[in-house]
C-alpha cells in the first residue's frame, strides 16, 4: 500500500555519518555552529558521533546537549550497555543502536549469533525505557542480512517497545522498488515508526528515501551536501527537493531560504564545492540556456522549473551568450538595457550573437555590445 507522506522526521546526521566522510572533522565549535544552523532549519533530530569514540566526541555531545535547541539530540551507539549508559548521561534524547545482522557483520564485525543480538539488545532498549530515552533500534546492512532474521529481531525490539526500528542501506546497493518493498512489509510487522538510511553508492539514496515513506517510514537520515562514509547518503537539500516536487507543503516547516546557508557552511568545513548538480542550490540548478526553454521561462519559470528559487532565497539566470539563444531572450536582455528596438532590428541582432558565438566563447557584454550597435545602426550613425 502506498501511504500519504503527511508526517515525517528528518534526523539529521551530518555530525555522525558526517563524520565519517572523507573530509569530515569538525572541532567542537564547528560541530555547535553547525548544530546551531540546522536547528534554525529546523531538522527534527540531530545524530551525533557516540560519545565513546574519542574524549572531544564525548565532550562536543555534552555541549550540544546544553545548548538551546528545538531540535532532539541522538546519538549512535553500538549494542553495548556501557556505551548506552555513558549516551544517556550525556544527556541525549534518544539513542539510535545498530547491529550488523548480514553474514558479512556477523562474522567480520562482531562475531554474534542472531539470539545472542535480540538478548543484549533487548537488555538495552529496556533499560533506555526505563530512563525515558528514545529508542531506535537499526540492522547495519539490512538489504543483505536474511530478512527472516532481521524481522524476528525488529519484531522482538517493537515487543520490548523501542520507538523505532531503522532500515540501513549501509553499501547503497538498494533500489526504490527494493525499499518501497521491504519498507511495506515491516510495516506490517511492527506497530513502532520506521527509520530509512540510505547510502548512495549507485545513486539511489534520494529517491529510495522517498519510497521509503511512500512505504510507510516517518523517519529520514540525511546530512547536509549527502555527505558521509565512501559517497555519502541521502541529502538533506536533494530531500528537500524531491518532497517539495510532490507537494510543497510537505516542506514548508523548514526554513528553507537557509538551505544554502547551511550547505556552504558545511562544505567549507569538510573542504568541498557545493557541486554544480546538486538539487536546488547547486550553481546550475536554475541556469536556463536553449532558446525555447529562455522564451518559455521568461513568460512562465514554471515551464521549464519543477521548484522555485525564490522560495530559497535564490535567483534563475538565463543565459544569452552562446548560439543557441532565442530572441525572445534577447529582447528581453534589450528591455533591461532600456533600448527600444524593433524586432527586426532585435532579430538581427540574435542573428550576430549566433555568428559570433559560432567564432568563439562570448559573454553578455559581447551581447550587449551587439544590441547596442542596432540601436546605433537604426540611427543611421556608422559602425
Ligand atoms: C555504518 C553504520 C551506518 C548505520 C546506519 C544506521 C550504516 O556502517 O557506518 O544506524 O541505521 O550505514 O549502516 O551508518
Ligand atoms: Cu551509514
Amino acid at each position: 500500500m502506498r501511504h500519504q507522506i503527511a508526517q515525517f522526521n528528518i534526523i539529521e546526521s551530518t555530525l555522525r555519518e558526517g563524520e565519517q566522510f572523507e573530509g569530515g572533522h569538525f572541532s567542537t565549535a564547528d560541530k555547535l555552529e553547525v548544530a546551531a544552523a540546522l536547528d534554525a532549519f529546523g531538522v527534527e533530530y540531530l545524530e551525533l558521533t557516540t560519545p565513546i569514540a574519542s574524549p572531544t566526541s564525548e565532550i562536543d555531545l555534552r555541549a550540544i546537549a546544553r545548548m538551546p535547541r528545538r531540535f532532539r539530540l541522538l546519538t549512535h551507539i553500538r549494542a553495548r550497555m556501557d556505551e548506552a549508559k555513558l549516551a544517556v548521561d550525556c544527556g541525549v534524547d534518544g539513542v539510535d543502536i545498530y547491529v550488523g545482522t548480514s553474514a558479512y557483520m556477523r562474522q567480520y564485525s562482531h562475531g554474534k549469533s542472531l539470539q545472542e543480538i535480540i538478548e543484549v539488545s533487548r537488555e538495552i532498549v529496556a533499560w533506555l525505557k526505563s530512563q525515558r530515552i528514545e529508542t531506535r533500534f537499526s540492522t547495519e546492512d539490512t538489504f543483505r542480512s536474511n530478512l527472516a532474521d532481521v524481522f524476528t529481531v525488529y519484531r522482538a525490539m517493537d515487543l520490548e517497545g523501542v520507538n523505532r526500528v531503522g532500515v540501513a542501506d549501509t553499501v547503497g546497493i538498494a533500489d526504490p522498488m527494493r525499499t518501497f518493498n521491504l519498507i511495506s512489509s515491516l510495516r506490517q510487522a511492527v506497530d513502532c515508526d520506521i527509520e530509512f538510511h540510505g547510502h548512495n553508492d549507485s545513486g539511489c539514496a534520494i529517491a529510495n528515501a522517498l519510497c521509503a515513506l511512500q512505504a510507510g517510514a516517518t523517519h529520514i537520515d540525511t546530512t547536509v551536501l549527502g555527505i558521509g562514509e565512501r559517497n555519502g547518503i541521502t541529502s538533506l537539500g536533494g530531500l528537500i527537493a524531491r518532497l517539495y516536487t510532490i507537494d510543497r507543503e510537505l516542506v514548508r516547516k523548514y526554513d528553507l531560504p537557509m538551505l544554502r546557508e547551511v550547505e556552504e557552511l558545511v562544505a567549507r568545513k569538510v573542504g568541498i564545492e557545493i557541486p554544480f548538480n546538486t538539487p536546488i542550490t547547486g550553481r546550475t540548478a536554475f541556469h536556463h540556456k536553449a532558446g525555447v526553454h529562455t522564451n518559455a521561462v521568461l513568460q512562465n519559470p514554471t515551464s521549464y522549473e519543477a521548484i522555485d528559487p525564490a522560495e530559497f532565497g535564490l535567483r534563475r539566470s538565463i543565459d544569452l551568450a552562446h548560439r543557441l539563444v532565442g530572441w525572445n531572450a534577447v529582447r528581453d536582455r534589450a528591455a533591461t538595457l532600456g533600448l527600444a528596438l524593433t524586432e527586426e532590428a532585435l532579430r538581427g541582432a540574435t542573428q550576430r550573437i549566433k555568428v559570433l558565438a559560432d567564432e568563439r566563447r562570448i559573454t553578455i557584454e559581447d551581447v550587449d555590445a551587439v544590441l547596442h550597435s542596432q540601436v546605433l545602426t537604426r540611427a543611421g550613425i556608422p559602425q
